[in-house]
């Protein structure tokens, strides 16, 4: 297994209830290092374009809304297999259905206010973390 990198956001229901650091035990408990961390303010194009894949969907407007209601912290993760890990980290998009012990069971209040976004393919991680970091951000 390849060490690898994937991205990650706490979303503004994480910054509003002040759980960053919450969240960050688990996801170093995992093993996964956070090689590069900002808090930002996300503008409405920036969720637009973050989130366009799922443009035709009825909660797209919903999604931005929420995105851009606050505070954010956007972060790349490296570590074995890190894309998958962090997935299994985080658990199921529903809060309803996710594992015992994983961030979203402990946190997330609802499918749209869930907690953390994490890439969903090696691919997608590059292209994301492409949108918020430069090479020269990231130090492990
Ligand atoms: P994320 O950030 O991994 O990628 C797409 C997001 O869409 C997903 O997490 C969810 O937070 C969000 N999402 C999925 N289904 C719904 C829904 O039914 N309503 C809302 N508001 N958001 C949703």
């Amino acid at each position: 297994m390849a060490t690898e990198r994937t991205f990650s956001i706490l979303k503004p229901d994480a910054t509003r209830r002040n759980i960053t650091g919450a969240v960050n035990a688990l996801i170093e408990g995992a093993g996964l290092r956070i090689v590069g961390q900002r808090r930002i303010q996300m503008t409405k194009a920036q969720a637009e374009k973050f989130y366009e894949v799922h443009k035709e969907r009825p909660f797209y407007g919903e999604l931005v809304e929420f995105m851009t209601s606050g505070p954010v912290v956007v972060q790349v993760l490296q570590g074995e297999n890190a894309v998958a890990k962090y997935r299994e980290v985080m658990g199921a998009t529903n809060p309803a259905q996710a594992a015992e012990g994983t961030i979203r069971k402990q946190f997330a209040e609802s499918v749209g206010e869930n907690t953390v976004h994490g890439s969903d393919s090696q691919e997608n991680a590059k292209l994301e973390i492409a949108q918020f970091f430069q090479d020269s951000d990231l130090t492990a």
